[in-house]
């Protein structure tokens, strides 16, 4: 958390005063906001200088009386009221031109389905698939997954929060919106690559190898105060050439939507909780076990007796120091970024070695609510997601409906 914390007041000192690095080809805002900066700027030179002037010049002498002079000239009102209007004119039909363009993804666009939760961010591209969680390239500490895009060709992002208010901020591209629960938000923009500014970055590839592309490196916020760990919903965005976003995407930084939860659960548990957590019953002096814990009630922690649901696990890892086992230590570091999908998958791990409950194999992330319960096959769900418009192919059970 620190490191994060440092990494970002690095990066403010090196920003300078006036905008942050423009990456996109759809900016609609830099010339405007300049154009006002420079108006406003000629205008109070200007007027204060008048006035400074004017003080000086027409300053009362020692013995004169009272100005006599005009109070009145209608060329003059005239003229600074009309200069002042078309101004403000352009100024008006520049900002309108431009909030329309930025309304409008172009039709061409690739979609990619944003769903903001406490405290992360999932990104489902058109087939279903989504970013895994990363570690962040220079630190090394855990970040929530980043954007991948191509450069060149308009994307357009629907937005959507599994829990609560939150917001999309890419300084770099010129964007930010509201992601609100309830109801999906759009926004646009289109990235250009940068030569001078890639970094080479390897990635493995199916059959153990690696291969190198080279990507453009932006950040990504939160920037409506959502709560304890807001300020870890920060991460990056990567714009590629089509040729390496292709590359990247067919390497293994994505979940397949075919996956089931059980193994990505497995995975997770393997990679980042074995060094504590057993699942056979075993090593319980320091550490709780995982056998046959989801489904108990009458489970005992500092607050009293709970039962082990979905919501009493998505605690234990977001917020471990909520609740402590009862005989235990609060020793565990939350987890704030693993993905909403690698939590449920963690619970559909957890039920599989648990004798208190059944699970079901083959369950996959596109066959959740958001919620978390199992979708109805009936339809229920297929109203709420009809509303995403032509976003359809971007829902993450694209495949499975
Ligand atoms: C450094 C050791 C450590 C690691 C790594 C760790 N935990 Fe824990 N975990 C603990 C301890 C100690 C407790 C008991 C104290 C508490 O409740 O916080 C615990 C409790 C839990 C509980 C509640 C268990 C119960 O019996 O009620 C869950 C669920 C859990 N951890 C999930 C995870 C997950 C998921 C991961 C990996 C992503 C993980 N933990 C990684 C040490 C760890
Ligand atoms: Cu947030």
């Amino acid at each position: 958390m620190d490191t994060t914390l440092f990494n970002m007041l690095a990066q403010v000192k090196e920003e300078s005063l006036w905008f942050p690095v423009d990456a996109s080809t759809s900016n609609q805002v830099d010339g405007l906001a300049y154009f006002i900066l420079w108006v406003c700027g000629f205008f109070l030179v200007f007027n204060a200088g008048l006035m400074v002037f004017f003080a000086i010049r027409y300053r009362q002498q020692k013995k004169a009386g009272a100005a006599t002079g005009q109070t009145h000239n209608t060329a003059l009102e005239v003229t600074w009221s009309v200069i002042p209007a078309f101004i403000l004119a352009v100024i008006f039909i520049w900002g309108f031109r431009g909030l329309l363009k930025m309304e409008r993804p172009p039709d061409n666009s690739y979609d990619i389905l944003v769903t903001g939760y406490k405290w992360g961010w999932d990104f489902t591209y058109p087939d279903g698939g989504q970013s895994k969680s990363e570690k962040d390239p220079v630190t090394g500490e855990p970040m929530a997954p980043a954007l991948h895009v191509p450069a060149g060709r308009p994307v357009r992002l629907t937005l959507q929060s599994n829990d609560v208010l939150h917001s999309v901020f890419i300084p770099a591209l010129r964007v930010k919106k509201d992601v609100v629960p309830g109801r999906f938000n759009q926004m646009w923009f289109e990235a250009e690559f940068d030569p001078e500014n890639a970094e080479d970055w390897d990635l493995p590839t199916e059959d153990g190898g690696t291969v190198t592309v080279k990507r453009n490196e932006y950040e990504l916020f939160c920037t409506e105060y959502c709560g304890q760990n807001h300020s870890l919903m920060i991460t990056k965005v990567y714009v590629y050439q089509q040729e390496d976003y292709d590359k990247w995407y067919v390497s293994k930084s994505l979940y397949d939507p075919s996956t089931p939860l059980i193994d990505i659960g497995k995975t997770i548990w393997s990679t980042q909780c074995a060094s504590c957590h057993s699942i056979d019953g075993s090593n319980t002096a320091n550490y709780p076990t995982w056998l046959n814990l989801y489904g108990q009630t009458g489970h005992l922690t500092d607050k009293g007796s709970v039962e082990v649901n979905d919501e009493y696990i998505i605690e234990s890892i977001r917020n471990p120091a909520a609740q402590i086992v009862d005989g235990y230590g609060n020793q565990m570091a939350a987890f704030p970024n693993l993905t909403d999908r690698e939590v449920r998958g963690i619970i559909e791990f957890m039920k599989s070695i648990s004798d208190q409950v059944e699970v079901d194999e083959d369950l996959t992330y596109g066959d959740l609510e958001i919620d978390g319960t199992v979708k109805d096959e009936s339809g229920g769900a297929e109203g709420a997601e009809g509303e995403a418009g032509d976003g359809e192919g971007s829902q993450p059970d694209a495949e499975s409906s």
